[in-house]
């Protein structure tokens, strides 16, 4: 039987278990990821697992998410990110360098490697042909640290695409397509495989958009061959011996194939507050808007920035809206520079922002109240923006173009009876190179001293399981219930250092009164549950969603079913995920309910069914859990911290 591509990386980096997907397997990371915010913590796990070096091939630390710097705390902590990064051997990319996902793309993906980053979108690597996964800080400290990654054996999901998309239509209304096809629940333990002859149709920034999202559908990782447009990529990026072909055999056999016909597509959005609400632009077609925002890892390329500059070039934007461009990295902003992009862009009245994260993790940029805002970006969960009742629409960076120009929501392709013709903006054959930004590590790193800032605290450790958790419900939420609502980036992010801070503002979008209510909890003596429905810990890789939880003493979460990342970075901290075995008993349950969970212990230690008692109500009902043997031991010791320490 032939072999799918993303079978064919993996196995080659198997190191426990085989090729079985559902199954638990282990593999060896070759490059490893971080950012800012999530970096600071993973750094300081890895400072306590005592290793000199780190033992992959490469390592880079990203900051690019905390760079508006109101207070001391963001300054301290990318201080203390390069002064690790020289002590033990990793390349420290300065604020300014711009976005994690696009520079890595850009300087050092390369095609049949396997990168491992604490950030969701890490996935933007499988445009070259990576298999590149977004896990907590933790698993990237271990990673670095030399130790095996640990993942479900993917079922693999073929995506054939078919035609050529038409003028005015984007990469981004592809993965918008996706989302609409298979939602953002219910595909965890997957991967999307692109082929089919759609493939060659696509660049590179293209392919990156669309691995970037698959993140929002929840999948693993998403990948795309490596083949002479990949070539072309690396090529211009000075780095052709960077370059192998990966394609899949043509017998190969997949858990399931769906086939997408580009030129099929139209311009969709995403609506509020989920990228998985799906319209046509059509649709929508007329809705005045305040804020056009361009960038973020999923659309701020090159090829991205030059498109909306040509169909802007000579126009102005709307009086209504205000618009704001941040450029994914330094090399973009030098290249539509070099090119004259810059210059058109301005003239059109663009705010040009810093080459990072910004108004994408909502820490500028918020929109007015009440405010249509349309973006470039990939997620657009309640409050996300900084501004609660805004709504932000997901868009393209042509259908953004259109609404900077009419002030409306604004079908693309309609912009033709205005005059303007499609411009396809080519992909340069070489881009303008400066790697000054980087700093790379001395060789002889002894005498550096790390350096930590008053905001700098040490991780919490965490507690063994107790033989029974006796607790109470502190919050009971719906279904879809993402990191950025259990607990919000943007402007608090500056705490991420400062867990006991940080902990106050847990469910703050959802529920003002929840850290007063789990602080009496915590002190009663009792621990923390939360109640959830479908998909739970949905979005972000930030572990802070499970170590704050856990500082706060939570010790179990019962939800219909959880997210990926989320799961994993529960157990990484020992807060056990528990599944209702039937899920009607969500309503046997309620936010103040007495819990007692008997024997937990004893029970996950024998891999038997855990009753669940509420006391409160006077009934019981069985949940379940699905933990390898490993992961087991991991929430009976506290973590996998605590685990780590009993296998030293
Ligand atoms: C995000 O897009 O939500 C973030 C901010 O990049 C997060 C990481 C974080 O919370 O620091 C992610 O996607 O993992
Ligand atoms: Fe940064 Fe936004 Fe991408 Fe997250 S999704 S890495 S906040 S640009």
């Amino acid at each position: 039987m032939g072999k799918g591509i993303v079978q064919k990386i993996l196995e080659k980096h198997i190191v426990e278990g085989t090729w079985e997907p559902g199954k638990e397997i282990a593999i060896k990371i070759d490059q490893t990821l971080t950012q800012d915010a999530t970096g600071t913590m993973a750094y300081l796990q890895f400072e306590a697992m005592g290793t000199p070096k780190v033992k992959t091939e490469l390592s880079v630390s990203y900051v690019d998410h905390n760079t508006v710097q109101i207070g001391f705390e963001n300054a301290d902590d990318h201080k203390y990110l390069q002064s690790v990064a020289a002590k033990y051997g990793i390349i420290y990319s300065r604020a300014g360098n711009g976005i994690c996902h696009q520079v890595h793309l850009e300087r050092f993906g390369k095609p049949g490697k396997t990168l491992l980053g604490s950030d969701s979108h890490t996935p933007t690597g499988g445009g070259i042909g990576m298999v590149a996964i977004g896990a907590g800080g933790l698993d990237v400290a271990v990673a670095m640290a030399g130790g095996p990654f640990y993942l479900t054996c993917p079922n693999v999901i073929k995506v054939n695409l078919k035609g050529k998309l038409k003028p005015w239509v984007a990469a981004k209304d592809v993965v918008l397509k996706l989302l609409e096809i298979f939602t953002t629940k219910g595909n965890v333990g997957c991967v999307f495989e692109y082929g089919g002859e759609g493939v060659k149709t696509l660049s590179v920034p293209e392919r990156a958009t669309i691995t970037n999202m698959g993140a929002e559908c929840g999948v693993t990782t998403s990948v795309f061959p490596s083949d002479e447009t990949t070539k072309a990529f690396l090529k211009a990026q000075g780095r052709e011996k960077d370059w192998t072909e990966l394609k899949a055999d043509p017998n190969a056999e997949y858990f399931k194939e769906i086939e997408v016909d580009l030129s099929e597509i139209v311009p969709l959005t995403a609506y509020p507050h989920s990228p998985g609400n799906i319209k046509t632009v059509k649709e929508l077609e007329g809705m005045n808007v305040d804020q056009v925002c361009l960038g973020s890892c999923t659309n701020s390329s090159y090829k991205d920035l030059m498109t909306v500059a040509n169909i802007l070039k000579g126009k102005h934007a709307h009086p209504n809206v205000s618009f704001v461009i941040a450029p994914g990295s330094k090399q973009v902003l030098q290249n539509i520079t070099r090119d004259g992009g810059l210059t058109d862009l301005i003239a059109a009245g663009a705010r040009i922002a810093e080459s990072a994260c910004g108004f994408c993790i909502g820490n500028s940029q918020s929109p007015k109240s009440e405010a249509v805002s349309l973006r470039t970006s990939n997620r657009n969960f309640l409050g996300r923006s900084g501004t609660k009742n805004a709504n932000v629409y997901l868009v393209s960076p042509e259908t953004a173009a259109a609404a900077v120009i009419t002030g409306k929501m604004t079908d693309p392709r309609d912009l033709e009876k205005m005059g303007i013709s499609y411009p396809y903006a080519k992909m340069p054959e070489k881009f303008y190179l400066d790697d000054s930004m980087f700093i790379y590590p001395p060789e002889h790193p002894e005498h550096i001293k790390i350096y930590r800032g008053p905001n700098i605290g040490d991780p919490p450790a965490s507690l063994p399981m107790p033989e029974s958790i006796a607790g109470e419900v502190t919050i009971k939420v719906e279904d879809q219930i993402t990191t950025d609502h259990i607990i919000p980036a943007g402007a608090k992010m500056k705490y991420r250092s400062n867990v006991p801070k940080y902990s106050e503002f847990l469910f703050e979008v959802v529920d003002s009164k929840f850290y007063e209510r789990a602080k009496k909890i915590k002190e009663s003596g009792k621990a923390n549950i939360f109640v959830a429905g479908l998909s739970y810990g949905q979005g972000s890789s930030r572990e802070h969603a499970a170590l704050c939880p856990m500082y706060m003493g939570t010790k179990a979460v019962i939800a219909k079913s959880f997210e990926r990342i989320h799961t994993a970075n529960l157990i990484n901290f020992g807060i056990i995920p528990l599944t209702f075995r039937n899920e009607q008993d969500y309503t046997k349950i309620d936010q103040g309910d007495d819990i007692e969970i008997p024997d937990v212990k004893r029970v996950i230690g024998a891999g038997g069914m855990l009753k669940v008692k509420n006391k409160t109500k006077g009934i019981e009902f069985e949940v379940t859990y699905n933990l390898s043997d490993r992961q087991r031991e991991i929430i009976l010791a506290g973590g996998t911290l605590a685990y780590m320490k009993t296998k030293a």
